[in-house]
Order: structure tokens, then sequence, then C-alpha cells
């Protein structure tokens, strides 16, 4: 169960972004929703709020409600006497529990002026509302049972998503599918469980509960499940926050061109001054519906200029946090015979190795590079000229393919995009190691059980079936005033 109670106050906030927009929306949810608003907005129609039918919109006058009202028995009485229109707009109720908190909604739908939502907003606490804190209306949603956790994330996920594949990831948790999956193992384990506490109470008697082989059967089962989600996670992370590229290299190999021809744009300074780039600069481009964070960075040299050692202390630093590193040459000064200098890199999958300029060098010699550099390391080795543009797509299509794989598109197979979740996978793994070789032993039942029920408690955090105030406050803190 949720740790907290169901709330009995009504909140509101502007629901829209910040800065001008056609319409701005204000939400008022909570058990005096439809009070307040009926003191803050008046029906073109004269009919009274109170009758009015759920899910339709209705063309309102809104009222100015002055602050000094507050505390008057009556604020519509108030604000009868002083009456000023502040807008005219929309209001639509949404009765619980249909609605996205399950509380009684009502929405009003003004222009998306800053000063017209704030004296909304002022007029509905004038009325009685309470300014809601970030995200507390999709907390509301979960703690009312309308949303588990893993879908509130979603909420913020669909909100923030800035590719197609993390909008898709996002939509497909919303919808419930890693809740389902998550419910199904668990369901699984407290039935095994109940078995296992069966077994216990009535050792004494004669009555077979589920077998030892079997109990192993359908733990390993489980535990298998959980290890496949696990093995998405490190794409899900990538699909959902985007993919971390550094570009990294000598001084005056082309990084800087790289970034503005990926980018489209004069981003970077681009000279023949070895040394010119000294900061990171960091631009984020879609391909295709990936998010890529790209990242250009110092040349790696020894030197003595202050300035430029901080660059490549930073660049370093980058690259650890990588994840994946683009390591260019020169191809212009590499020979097949001359390739005792180069640095190749340590770690192998998070590398490629680019060979730029090639448009200064002959095919041939370009081919014979490729390969002695191949020779040297299973990095991918890719060619590319950032003058005539060749080799650019190759290469966009290699760091793709790297984190989306076509199974992944195609599967409906769930992916794990949050690290809460994948902790919460880890530990559910663990105990499902321990409880398997505890059976395997033969240790006591009473053993066993703790270790199912570990497993069974870090599932349910996933979806916030047990969970803390300090969790729940971590999560929705993370959302905007208003959602
Ligand atoms: N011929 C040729 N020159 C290039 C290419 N890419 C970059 N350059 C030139 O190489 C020099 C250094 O480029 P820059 O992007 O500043 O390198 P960085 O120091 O690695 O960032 C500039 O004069 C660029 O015009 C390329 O593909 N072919
Ligand atoms: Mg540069």
């Amino acid at each position: 169960m949720p740790a907290v109670g169901t709330p009995d106050d009504t909140i509101c906030a502007i629901a829209t972004s910040a800065g001008e927009g056609g319409i701005g929306i204000v939400r008022i949810s909570g058990p005096h929703a439809v009070d307040i608003a009926s003191r803050v907005v008046r029906l073109r129609s004269k009919r009274s709020f109170h009758t009015l039918t759920s899910h339709k919109l209705y063309l309102a006058d809104i009222l100015f409600l002055p602050v000094s009202s507050i505390g008057s028995h009556s604020a519509s009485k108030a604000c009868q006497s002083t009456e000023q229109i502040v807008d005219e707009g929309l209001v639509v109720y949404m009765k619980a529990p249909r609605s996205f908190t399950a509380e009684d909604v009502v929405e009003i739908h003004c222009h998306g002026s800053g000063l017209v939502l704030q004296r909304v907003c002022e007029a509905c606490v004038v009325a009685g509302a309470r300014l809601a804190q970030a995200g507390e209306f999709t907390k509301r949603a979960f703690l009312n049972g309308r949303l588990d956790l893993s879908q509130a994330e979603a909420v913020l996920d669909t909100i923030r998503a800035k590719s197609e594949l993390g909008l898709k990831l996002a939509q497909r948790q919303l919808r419930g599918e890693l809740a389902q999956q998550v419910h199904r193992l668990r369901t699984g384990l407290v039935g095994l469980l109940a078995h296992l506490e069966a077994g216990i109470d009535f050792a004494e008697e004669d009555i077979t509960f589920l077998g030892r082989d079997e109990m192993i059967v359908s733990l390993q089962e489980t535990l298998s499940h959980v290890q496949r989600m696990l093995t998405t996670a490190e794409t899900g992370r990538v699909l959902r926050d985007g993919v971390r590229v550094v570009i990294a290299g000598e001084p005056n190999v082309g990084k800087s061109s790289l970034l503005n021809s990926l980018l489209r744009e004069n981003r970077a300074i681009v000279t023949d001054i070895p040394g010119t780039t000294r900061d990171l600069i960091e631009e984020s481009v879609v391909w295709l519906g990936l998010q890529v964070i790209l990242i250009d960075t110092a040349g790696l040299r020894d030197t003595t200029d202050f300035v430029e050692r901080e660059g490549i202390r930073r660049s370093k630093e980058a690259q650890d946090q990588a994840d994946i590193v683009l390591h260019i040459l020169d191809g212009s000064q590499l020979t097949t015979s001359g390739l005792g200098n180069v640095c190749f890199p340590s770690r192998v999958h998070q590398h490629l190795l680019v060979v730029n300029k090639i448009d200064l060098v002959d095919a041939a010699s370009v081919r014979s590079l490729s390969d002695a550099l191949r020779a040297r390391t299973p990095c991918k080795v890719l060619p590319i000229s950032v003058r005539t543009g060749e080799g650019l797509e190759a290469l966009k299509v290699a760091i793709r393919t790297q984190f989306v794989k076509p199974s992944l598109e195609a599967s409906d197979g769930i992916v794990i995009t949050h690290v809460r979740h994948r902790v919460a996978l880890e530990r559910a793994e663990i105990s499902l190691q321990e409880s398997l070789v505890s059976i395997e032993r033969g240790i006591e039942p009473e053993f066993v059980a703790v270790d199912l029920r570990g497993a069974a408690d870090a599932l349910g955090e996933i979806v916030g079936a047990i969970t803390s105030d300090e969790v729940l406050d971590r999560i929705f803190s993370e959302f905007c005033i208003g959602k």
C-alpha cells in the first residue's frame, strides 16, 4: 500500500508551461474543486456550476477575486460586490474518479498570458484551494490508485521525451506494460511464498505442498525473466536520456568540423590552429528517432597552457562518462607503416575509430590504412571526410546500431529505462539466486521464505506497492508544478 493516505484538501496550479501561449490552463483537483471553481468562474449560460455535466466544455467569464477577500466567510459574496472579469475562457469539470487524479477536477482554459493565469490561480487560492507542489497532481493519481509508480514516472518521461524512441518507451510504460510484467512475476512469487509458509506451518501434518523441484523450476523461470529485463537496462537508459557521444582526438584532426557538420550549423570555431577548442561544447540532435548528445572536446596533447590543460582534463572526464567515444584520427597524417604513435582505446565496445580527411588521400591508401588499423584494434574503423561528407551517414548508422537493435524496435519486450527500476531488479535477482542456492542445499524453508519475500518486495518497489515517503518525494519533486 502507498505510504501516504489519500489527500483531502484541494490543490490548484497553472498546468501549462510558463511564457506566452495561445491558451493556458489552471487545474484544480480535490473534493472542493467544484465549489472553488464556482466562485472563480461564472458560466455565460448563467447555469449553476453545480449542475454541470462532467467532461463537457462551457463558456465562462473568469472573475477577479481580490486577496483582501480571504477570510471573509463568503468569498462569493465578496466577489459580487467588487466583481471584475479577468478573462473569458472555457471550463471543464471532470467528475471523480474519471479524471487524471481520480478526484474531482476542474480545468479553467483561458488565454495563455502569464498575468491572466496568475490571477486565476490567485483567485482559486482566495476561494479556498492550496497551491500544488511539484508533481502533486501525478502523486495524487498514484495515491488514489489511478497510476502505479512506474506509470507515474512514465508521465514525466513523456513530458521530457526528446526523441521518438524515448517517447515510444515512455508511452509503453505509461500504458502499464512494465507494471503488468512486474505484477505477474510478483504474484508468482507471493504464490510460492504461500506454499512455502503453509509447508512451514503444517510441517507436522501429512499434506503435500509444492515440491522442491517444482519450486526450483518456477524460481528459475522468474529469475531468467528478471535477468532478461536487466539486459535491456543499458539500452533503455540511453533511449530515454539520449546517447552521449564524445568527439576526442589530437588537435586539428577535425573534431570541431565534425561536430558542426553533424549539427548542420557552425557551432564550434574551426581553424587550422591547434588548440582552438578549449572547453566542452555540448549540443543535442535527433537521428531517426534517437536523441544524440554530441560533445566536442579540446584536442589531447602535452601543453603548458593552463586553460588548455583544464580543457584536456574535461575532455578525459567527458570520455569516461560517454556512451560512445569517437576517436578521431587525421587520415592525411597517417601512414600504414607509421601507426606506432596511434593511441588505441582500451575499452573497445565504447569506441569508434574515425579516420578523417580522407579527401586528401587516394582511395587505395584509405583502404590499406583502414585494414592496418583494423588489424591492430577490435574497434570499428570508419573512414570519413567532413569536407566532402563521405562516410558521415555510415558513422551515424554505426552510432545508432550500437544501441538501437532491430529487435528492440520490432519487439514488444519490456525495456528498463529507469535506474530505480534497474536497482530494484538487481536486488530481486540476488534474492532469487540466494533462495535457489538455499533450496538446493536443503536449507530450512524459513530462510528461503526470507529471500522470496525480499525478491517480491524489490519487485513491489518498481510499481510502488512497497514504498516510502522519501522515495515518493524524490520521484515527484522532479516533476514540474501543475503536473
Ligand atoms: N581536407 C580536409 N580538412 C579538414 C577536414 N575536416 C577538418 N578539416 C580542417 O582541419 C582543420 C582543423 O579542424 P578543426 O575542426 O578545428 O579540428 P579540431 O582541432 O580537431 O577541432 C581545419 O582547417 C579544418 O578545415 C576534412 O575532412 N578534410
Ligand atoms: Mg576543435
